[in-house]
């Protein structure tokens, strides 16, 4: 069996289809009802251990190659592990569906992902999450993925598009000193493209790079709403929000994008916007019935400049480099972990451990004293995850445990509420751009600029 489906009970027939076409053209394909999962499984302790065993198990006796998560977290939850960084935070993941070594607990202390618990953190085989809350939205990842395999659209298949802005500083205006521009990563990503490839780039500082055009939010949309094969975001981002140089999209407009069948895969290099375990992008654009994304590879929590490139570069050599396009369930080999260029964010060179300690702290001391507030964003533990599959939202990082929200777990403000500004290289998109929202109003900077 070279591909399970792993899917709620309720939604099993109709990715049932989905399973027959792949068998259909030589993917053996299975459903597996969840409950029957949990059930033959009594002796883990929890639905994911249980749905690892499983995973596990195909993989050993049938050789499985590919698994789906066909639910949301809700449903089918992502494995929250430990990561000791300037705090302890706990991500989740679906990293821990993909390396089927050891258990991710090996200490037995119930807290996953501890460097204690020695993970091996190479995947095994490649998962992938198709984020259906409803049978209305997994009918619509179902029939987009079948509609992609059997009749795609040509043209948008050797176009890409490259949105990046300036990340640090944060509220860049022109003329001012750029510590990391996103247009550095666009340019690194456009020269890896296959010749045969168009790529339009819109950058938020397009003067040093010839044909690259001004970035904008009504630019983005628009060119999000032409359809492209693949979608770069490379800057900073939120559960709920993509951020365009000082403007913000948001998932109602991401969820009114038309450009019907000429979807393809996003891949973002941004905080959070792959944050399933609450409604993200990721799942807004993958669920959009009239267009948005086929696919989505992002993270769950923080991103960092500089992992991100790599895994993003990483990403699209092999899908792209020996086949032209991206398939619809295409492997991407593993790649270890502990490869230098996939740094943890801690090994990230160009950090301030000074500022992570005094800074960092004691915003999160602030946001864990009361100042949070419902919904917002999350961060990501820049690794590398399990694969993404096309069709599905796939989450990079590690992950934790409970599920507390972190002052990365709000929306970011339009630019003119960031109360700090100048934050470090190596800094994670996202994170400084919500300095100001956990700070006391009579607190916020007086340096903020109002645009
Ligand atoms: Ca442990
Ligand atoms: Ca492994
Ligand atoms: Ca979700």
């Amino acid at each position: 069996m070279d591909c399970v489906i792993i899917a709620p009970d309720s939604l099993a027939d109709l990715y049932q289809k989905l399973a027959d076409y792949q068998t259909r053209v030589g993917i053996a394909t299975v459903v597996r009802n969840l409950s029957l999962i949990r059930a033959a499984d009594p002796r883990s302790n929890d639905l994911p251990q249980a749905v690892r065993s499983f995973i596990k198990s195909a993989r050993d006796l049938w050789g499985t190659r590919w698994a789906v998560l066909a639910g949301d977290h809700d449903a089918i939850p992502m494995r929250y592990a430990r990561v000791n960084f300037a705090f302890t935070l706990d991500i989740p993941s679906d990293a821990y569906y993909a390396d089927l070594d050891g258990t991710w607990d090996g200490n037995g202390n119930g807290i996953y992902g501890e460097v204690d618990d020695s993970l091996d953190m190479n995947p095994d085989l490649a998962v992938g999450r198709l984020s259906s809350g409803t049978r209305a939205e997994a009918q619509v990842l179902v029939t987009k993925a079948l509609r992609y395999a059997t009749s795609p659209l040509a043209p948008p298949l050797t176009k890409e598009l490259i949105l990046a802005e300036v990340i640090v500083p944060t509220n860049w205006t022109p003329g001012q000193l750029i510590s990391v521009d996103g247009a550095v990563q666009g340019e690194s990503l456009k020269v890896i493209t296959p010749a045969c490839v168009t790529v339009d780039r819109y950058y938020e500082n397009p003067n040093p790079y010839p044909g690259a055009l001004q970035l904008t939010k009504a630019a983005a949309l628009s060119a999000m709403g032409r359809g492209y094969g693949v979608i770069h975001h490379v800057g900073h981002g939120a559960r709920s929000q993509l951020s365009i140089g000082n403007e913000l999209i948001t998932m109602p407009e991401l969820a009114a994008l038309t450009n019907g069948d000429s979807v393809g895969l996003w891949v973002a290099s941004n905080c959070a916007s792959a944050g399933a375990d609450f409604e993200c992008v990721a799942e807004t654009v993958v669920r959009n019935p009239s267009g948005g994304a086929l696919a989505y590879v992002g993270a769950t929590r923080d991103a960092w400049p500089g992992s991100d490139e790599k895994v993003s570069k990483t990403l699209m050599r092999r899908p792209l480099g020996d086949a032209g396009a991206v398939g619809l369930f295409r492997d991407h080999p593993p790649r270890r972990s502990r490869d230098p260029d996939l740094a943890m964010p801690s090994d990230v060179p160009h950090r301030d451990p000074s500022r992570d300690r005094a800074a960092e702290r004691g915003q999160h001391r602030r946001h864990r004293d009361g100042l949070r507030r419902p919904g917002g964003i999350g961060a990501r533990g820049g690794l590398e995850g399990g694969r993404g599959i096309p069709g599905g939202v796939h989450e990079r990082g590690r992950a934790g445990r409970a599920s507390v929200p972190r002052e990365h777990d709000r929306e970011i403000l339009p630019r003119g509420h960031v109360a700090r500004q100048g934050a470090l290289p190596g800094f994670p998109h996202g994170h400084r751009r919500l300095a100001g929202s956990f700070l006391a109003p009579g607190l916020r900077s007086s340096r903020r600029r109002g645009r």
